[in-house]
Protein backbone atom coordinates (compact mmCIF):
# COMPACT_ATOMS: atom_id res chain seq x y z
CA UNK A 1 0.00 0.00 0.00
CA UNK A 2 1.26 3.21 -0.46
CA UNK A 3 -1.16 5.99 0.74
CA UNK A 4 -0.83 8.79 2.93
CA UNK A 5 -3.00 8.09 5.37
CA UNK A 6 -5.48 11.59 6.57
CA UNK A 7 -9.12 12.28 8.17
CA UNK A 8 -11.61 14.26 5.98
CA UNK A 9 -13.72 16.11 8.92
CA UNK A 10 -17.20 16.61 7.73
CA UNK A 11 -19.36 19.41 9.60
CA UNK A 12 -22.59 20.60 9.71
CA UNK A 13 -25.89 20.76 10.56
CA UNK A 14 -28.36 17.69 11.30
CA UNK A 15 -29.63 17.69 7.14
CA UNK A 16 -27.08 19.16 5.39
CA UNK A 17 -25.72 16.37 3.10
CA UNK A 18 -23.04 15.11 5.87
CA UNK A 19 -23.63 11.39 5.00
CA UNK A 20 -24.30 11.86 1.64
CA UNK A 21 -21.12 13.46 1.17
CA UNK A 22 -19.47 10.30 3.29
CA UNK A 23 -20.80 7.88 1.38
CA UNK A 24 -20.42 9.00 -1.92
CA UNK A 25 -16.35 10.00 -1.02
CA UNK A 26 -16.27 6.60 0.04
CA UNK A 27 -17.23 4.97 -3.03
CA UNK A 28 -15.41 7.75 -5.23
CA UNK A 29 -12.19 6.15 -3.16
CA UNK A 30 -13.47 2.90 -3.11
CA UNK A 31 -13.33 3.13 -6.82
CA UNK A 32 -9.85 4.63 -7.22
CA UNK A 33 -8.25 1.74 -5.36
CA UNK A 34 -8.05 3.76 -2.00
CA UNK A 35 -8.51 2.36 1.38
CA UNK A 36 -11.02 4.39 3.29
CA UNK A 37 -13.58 3.89 6.38
CA UNK A 38 -16.21 6.33 7.33
CA UNK A 39 -17.24 7.29 10.79
CA UNK A 40 -20.81 8.59 11.05
CA UNK A 41 -22.10 9.94 14.54
CA UNK A 42 -25.22 9.29 14.19
CA UNK A 43 -24.25 5.29 14.06
CA UNK A 44 -21.50 5.43 16.80
CA UNK A 45 -24.16 6.88 19.16
CA UNK A 46 -25.30 3.07 18.82
CA UNK A 47 -22.02 1.73 19.70
CA UNK A 48 -18.90 3.06 21.22
CA UNK A 49 -20.70 6.71 21.71
CA UNK A 50 -24.05 4.91 23.22
CA UNK A 51 -23.91 6.43 26.53
CA UNK A 52 -23.53 9.68 25.21
CA UNK A 53 -26.28 12.50 24.94
CA UNK A 54 -26.65 15.99 23.31
CA UNK A 55 -25.47 17.76 26.15
CA UNK A 56 -22.56 20.28 25.73
CA UNK A 57 -19.91 18.04 27.86
CA UNK A 58 -21.50 14.58 25.87
CA UNK A 59 -20.62 16.54 22.60
CA UNK A 60 -17.06 17.25 23.25
CA UNK A 61 -16.71 13.45 24.57
CA UNK A 62 -18.40 12.30 21.23
CA UNK A 63 -16.05 14.12 19.05
CA UNK A 64 -13.11 13.62 20.99
CA UNK A 65 -13.87 9.97 21.19
CA UNK A 66 -13.89 10.08 17.26
CA UNK A 67 -11.28 12.22 17.18
CA UNK A 68 -8.90 9.76 18.59
CA UNK A 69 -10.62 6.95 16.35
CA UNK A 70 -9.98 8.73 13.22
CA UNK A 71 -6.74 9.29 14.18
CA UNK A 72 -5.55 5.49 14.52
CA UNK A 73 -7.27 5.05 11.13
CA UNK A 74 -5.30 7.52 9.36
CA UNK A 75 -2.45 6.52 11.34
CA UNK A 76 -3.01 2.88 9.91
CA UNK A 77 -2.96 4.81 6.24
CA UNK A 78 -6.18 5.13 6.30
CA UNK A 79 -8.42 7.62 4.65
CA UNK A 80 -10.87 8.36 7.60
CA UNK A 81 -14.64 10.02 6.26
CA UNK A 82 -16.17 11.55 9.71
CA UNK A 83 -19.41 12.52 9.68
CA UNK A 84 -20.79 14.66 12.72
CA UNK A 85 -22.61 17.74 13.37
CA UNK A 86 -19.41 18.70 15.65
CA UNK A 87 -21.07 21.87 16.43
CA UNK A 88 -18.31 23.65 18.96
CA UNK A 89 -15.11 25.43 17.34
CA UNK A 90 -13.32 24.88 20.54
CA UNK A 91 -14.05 20.78 20.08
CA UNK A 92 -12.82 20.94 16.32
CA UNK A 93 -9.95 22.31 16.89
CA UNK A 94 -8.80 20.11 19.75
CA UNK A 95 -9.47 17.44 16.77
CA UNK A 96 -7.06 19.40 14.73
CA UNK A 97 -4.98 20.12 17.12
CA UNK A 98 -4.57 16.25 18.12
CA UNK A 99 -3.96 15.05 14.41
CA UNK A 100 -1.51 17.52 13.99
CA UNK A 101 1.14 16.45 16.99
CA UNK A 102 4.63 15.36 16.95
CA UNK A 103 4.31 11.73 15.31
CA UNK A 104 2.53 13.30 12.48
CA UNK A 105 4.75 15.53 9.73
CA UNK A 106 2.04 17.28 8.47
CA UNK A 107 -1.63 18.97 9.05
CA UNK A 108 -3.67 15.17 8.78
CA UNK A 109 -7.23 16.63 8.82
CA UNK A 110 -8.81 18.53 6.18
CA UNK A 111 -12.08 20.07 7.14
CA UNK A 112 -15.03 19.96 5.21
CA UNK A 113 -18.16 22.41 5.95
CA UNK A 114 -21.51 21.75 4.93
CA UNK A 115 -22.77 25.45 4.37
CA UNK A 116 -26.14 24.80 4.10
CA UNK A 117 -28.93 27.29 5.49
CA UNK A 118 -30.91 26.36 8.81
CA UNK A 119 -33.79 26.66 6.10
CA UNK A 120 -32.75 23.81 3.57
CA UNK A 121 -32.06 21.52 6.43
CA UNK A 122 -35.77 22.38 7.90
CA UNK A 123 -37.21 21.66 4.51
CA UNK A 124 -35.57 18.44 4.22
CA UNK A 125 -36.41 17.14 8.09
CA UNK A 126 -35.56 13.67 6.35
CA UNK A 127 -36.26 12.56 9.95
CA UNK A 128 -38.74 14.74 11.31
CA UNK A 129 -36.08 15.73 14.20
CA UNK A 130 -36.57 19.67 12.80
CA UNK A 131 -40.46 19.22 13.56
CA UNK A 132 -40.59 17.75 16.78
CA UNK A 133 -36.81 20.24 18.04
CA UNK A 134 -39.70 23.36 16.48
CA UNK A 135 -42.55 21.61 18.68
CA UNK A 136 -40.28 21.36 21.72
CA UNK A 137 -40.35 18.21 21.91
CA UNK A 138 -36.21 17.57 21.29
CA UNK A 139 -34.81 19.96 23.88
CA UNK A 140 -30.80 21.59 22.76
CA UNK A 141 -31.13 20.40 18.88
CA UNK A 142 -28.27 22.39 17.12
CA UNK A 143 -29.32 25.25 14.84
CA UNK A 144 -32.77 25.78 16.65
CA UNK A 145 -31.84 25.96 20.35
CA UNK A 146 -28.35 24.60 20.60
CA UNK A 147 -25.31 27.05 18.77
CA UNK A 148 -23.64 25.68 15.79
CA UNK A 149 -20.11 27.66 15.47
CA UNK A 150 -19.23 27.53 11.71
CA UNK A 151 -15.93 26.80 11.13
CA UNK A 152 -13.43 29.62 10.53
CA UNK A 153 -10.26 27.49 8.54
CA UNK A 154 -12.22 24.79 6.89
CA UNK A 155 -9.88 23.51 3.89
CA UNK A 156 -12.97 22.73 1.89
CA UNK A 157 -16.54 24.23 1.39
CA UNK A 158 -19.64 22.74 -0.40
CA UNK A 159 -22.60 25.24 -0.47
CA UNK A 160 -25.19 26.04 -2.68
CA UNK A 161 -25.23 27.80 -6.19
CA UNK A 162 -27.64 29.83 -7.51
CA UNK A 163 -29.72 28.21 -4.94
CA UNK A 164 -29.17 24.61 -6.05
CA UNK A 165 -27.33 22.58 -4.21
CA UNK A 166 -24.25 20.36 -5.34
CA UNK A 167 -24.98 16.04 -6.47
CA UNK A 168 -23.44 14.04 -4.08
CA UNK A 169 -20.85 13.23 -7.19
CA UNK A 170 -20.06 16.83 -7.09
CA UNK A 171 -19.57 16.89 -3.58
CA UNK A 172 -17.48 14.18 -3.57
CA UNK A 173 -15.68 15.47 -6.68
CA UNK A 174 -14.59 18.57 -4.65
CA UNK A 175 -12.86 16.62 -1.82
CA UNK A 176 -11.21 14.34 -3.85
CA UNK A 177 -10.02 17.09 -6.21
CA UNK A 178 -8.26 18.76 -2.96
CA UNK A 179 -7.20 15.18 -1.72
CA UNK A 180 -5.31 14.66 -5.23
CA UNK A 181 -3.68 18.40 -5.38
CA UNK A 182 -2.58 17.71 -1.63
CA UNK A 183 -0.60 14.40 -2.22
CA UNK A 184 -3.10 12.46 -0.24
CA UNK A 185 -4.06 10.19 -3.49
C1 LIG B 1 -28.48 17.56 17.04
C2 LIG B 1 -29.47 15.46 17.18
C3 LIG B 1 -30.00 15.80 18.43
C4 LIG B 1 -29.73 17.10 18.95
C5 LIG B 1 -30.61 13.78 17.97
N1 LIG B 1 -28.97 17.93 18.23
O1 LIG B 1 -29.28 14.24 11.25
P1 LIG B 1 -29.25 13.06 12.12
O2 LIG B 1 -30.12 13.30 13.43
O3 LIG B 1 -29.50 11.74 11.56
O4 LIG B 1 -27.91 13.07 12.84
C6 LIG B 1 -27.95 13.86 14.01
C7 LIG B 1 -27.26 13.09 15.07
C8 LIG B 1 -26.13 13.98 15.62
O5 LIG B 1 -25.10 13.22 16.09
P2 LIG B 1 -23.60 13.75 16.10
O6 LIG B 1 -22.82 12.72 16.81
O7 LIG B 1 -23.19 14.08 14.72
O8 LIG B 1 -23.71 15.12 16.96
S1 LIG B 1 -22.55 15.94 17.67
O9 LIG B 1 -21.44 16.09 16.72
O10 LIG B 1 -23.18 17.25 18.00
O11 LIG B 1 -22.14 15.24 18.88
C9 LIG B 1 -29.42 14.01 14.43
C10 LIG B 1 -29.51 13.33 15.78
O12 LIG B 1 -28.20 12.81 16.09
N2 LIG B 1 -29.85 14.20 16.91
N3 LIG B 1 -30.70 14.74 18.91
N4 LIG B 1 -30.23 17.49 20.12
N5 LIG B 1 -28.71 16.34 16.48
Amino acid sequence: INQQGCVVWITGLSGSGKSTLACSLNSELYSRGKLSYVLDGDNLRHGLNKNLGFSPEDRTENIRRVGEVAKLFADAGLICIASLISPYRKDRDACRAMLSDANFIEAMLLSVFMNMPLEVCEARDCKGLYKLARAGKIKGFTGIDDPYEPPLNCEIMIEQKDGVCPTPCDMAGQVVSYLDENGFL
